[in-house]
């Protein structure tokens, strides 16, 4: 984790900023840090970034022209030294991804004492409040805080006593459900969700958002509805697809809202036993989630793309990655091959 210094500084820097502009990664993680420090310190302005994963010269200009005197940076893994320079005011860099060494940015990152808890989980570290955000941010990243049983003591209603294991509180209950609400409203039309922002920044409890119980839970409720109609009918789709195959390729168009992440951990939570592999079409190239239970996948995917025009990395169990049309069918071709080896 970072240091109790670290922590004192962070807070140093956004006590004393009258005007911080917050650049946060567009999901659930980047999105519930930037809930925690707006609500704790009530100034400045949010900005979402959807640059994955590199915040570049390209966001220049609206930072220089929304006049903050700090920027504040949640989630992003990388961050261009031509970003930081011409942005010419003091940044602070909150992060979890493989350490950066730029210069001229306060940089914040718990891999440097080898820990790599998520991004919400820093902020929480140094606000101390709205318990329920921080708790939906690092279980979306996978992460199960030590926090929890205080959640578990303040919403008895929302947690099941001591669940199993983190796919137990993801795929059930109502913290999975708010996880899903908070993602679902991170997507679709730009309007659209920065409408959800909004809603989303005035909400001080899960039961607004859950009984709908305000004008701004009611919003945010009501768009997660119709996201998850698209999104349920799209799970049923490929899980009538599903068949004796190790590795299961499911494809769907761009026209589509990317459901890729939450296709890819909802279908290997169901199908333990198999390779998944969720690519949607966009452009010439298929974006790709790949997840496992047992098999190294990020190791499989190495050699299966030699000869392949195409990238992915990521983790040991949770990959992703992009490949080329015109090379897809060989490349998969190359995973089970590879997998039949296992
Ligand atoms: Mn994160």
């Amino acid at each position: 984790m970072i240091t109790k210094k670290e922590i004192k500084e962070i807070h140093k820097f956004l006590s004393e900023a009258s005007n911080p502009l917050f650049l946060y990664d567009d999901d659930c993680d980047g999105f519930c840090a930037y809930l925690l420090l707006k609500k704790h310190y009530k100034k400045g302005e949010g900005m979402i970034i959807k640059s994955s994963p590199k915040l570049d010269v390209n966001a220049v200009y609206s930072v220089i022209n929304a006049k903050p005197d700090l920027v504040v940076i949640l989630d992003k893994p990388l961050v261009s030294q031509e970003f930081i320079d011409q942005v010419r005011t003091p940044i602070v860099w909150l992060d979890h991804h493989p350490v950066q060494n730029m210069n001229n940015v306060n940089y914040y990152n718990p891999r440097k004492h080898r820990s790599n808890r998520p991004t919400t989980y820093l902020a929480y570290s140094v606000v101390k409040s709205n318990l329920w955000i921080a708790v939906i941010g690092c279980v979306f990243d996978h992460f199960v805080p030590d926090f929890i049983s205080d959640f578990m003591k303040e919403y008895p209603d929302l947690l099941s006593q001591s669940p199993k294991d983190i796919d137990d509180i993801k795929f059930s209950g109502d913290v999975g459900k708010l996880i899903r609400i908070f993602s679902f409203n991170l997507k679709g039309k730009i309007t659209d969700v920065k409408d959800s922002l909004k809603a989303l920044e005035k909400i001080d409890s899960p039961y607004e958002i859950l009984n709908q119980s305000s004008d701004s839970g009611k919003y945010v409720y009501s768009r997660y509805e119709k996201l998850n109609k698209d999104y349920i009918e799209l799970l049923n789709y490929a899980r009538s697809q599903i068949n004796e195959d190790k590795v299961f390729v499911f494809k769907y168009p761009s026209s589509n809202t990317s459901f890729t992440g939450e296709l890819s951990n909802e279908l290997i939570h169901l199908y333990h036993d198999k390779i998944i592999v969720i690519a949607r079409l966009k452009d010439d190239e298929y974006r790709i989630s790949f997840r496992s239970s047992k098999i190294n996948i990020r190791k499989v995917l190495e050699k299966a793309l030699v000869g392949i025009e195409g990238y992915a990395g990521g983790h040991d169990h949770a990959c992703g990655g992009a490949v080329k049309t015109h090379n897809f069918d060989r490349f998969i071709e190359n995973v089970k091959n590879l997998v039949k080896k296992k």
